[in-house]
């Protein structure tokens, strides 16, 4: 039978993304959409953000079946905005979405258009273990205008590196290999096996 893990966010696009990479690279690995708005704590770095929810979560709110869970926070971080929006990037795209990056980028060139995105996946086995953290990153650049249909937030706009697309312009397949989240839950994937 397969091992079922429950994966809390509130972001279906996320969950999608997650479940097709469960399917194609693991065998024993169902996961379960638990849709549930914990507090996201407003912190300087996205590690301390996820271990922070997790171990919210353990305390405060925990699962009525005991079962093994993951949550993930990912944030885009743009040196020349040094660092904006990173942790706040769930509060940026809400009020200035894609536009207002672009905007904010508009003098931008070459080098000073480099972007990454990070991905902490942070997995609690039972409840008296503390949280495990898995990171996964993508290096690329803000492209000068949004492009694709593919995806969801800062998608259209991040050009991953050596590759002239955006990740909206990729198949979930395609931006799962590559991709800050398919890096870090790859992780956890090998961690369970
Ligand atoms: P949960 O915290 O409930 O999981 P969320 O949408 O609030 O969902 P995050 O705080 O991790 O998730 O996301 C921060 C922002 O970055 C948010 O606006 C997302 O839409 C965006 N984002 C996250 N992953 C992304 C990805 O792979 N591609 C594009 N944008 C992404």
């Amino acid at each position: 039978m397969k091992k079922e893990l429950v994966f809390i966010t509130t972001n279906k696009h996320k969950v999608k993304e997650i479940r097709a990479q469960a399917n194609s690279e693991s065998k024993d690995i169902t996961i379960v959409h638990l849709d549930y708005d914990y507090p996201e704590f407003q912190l300087d770095e996205i590690d301390t953000v996820a271990e922070e929810s997790v171990n919210y979560i353990r305390r405060y709110k925990p699962l009525k079946e005991e079962k093994p869970f993951f949550i993930e926070d990912s944030g885009l971080t743009l040196p020349a905005l040094n660092g904006f929006p990173g942790p706040f990037s769930a509060f940026v795209f809400d009020k200035i979405g894609n536009a207002g990056i672009l905007k904010l980028m508009v003098d931008k060139n070459g080098e000073e258009r480099r972007a990454t995105f990070k991905t902490v996946v942070a997995f609690c086995e039972s409840p008296e273990k503390a949280p495990v953290l898995f990171v996964g990153t993508s290096k690329g650049k803000i492209a000068k205008a949004a492009r694709g249909e593919g995806g969801f937030g800062y998608d259209p706009i991040f050009e991953l590196e050596s590759v002239n697309k955006t990740f909206a312009e990729m198949s979930t397949k395609e931006k799962n290999v590559v991709s800050h989240r398919g890096r870090a839950f790859r992780k956890l994937l090998d961690y369970i096996a």
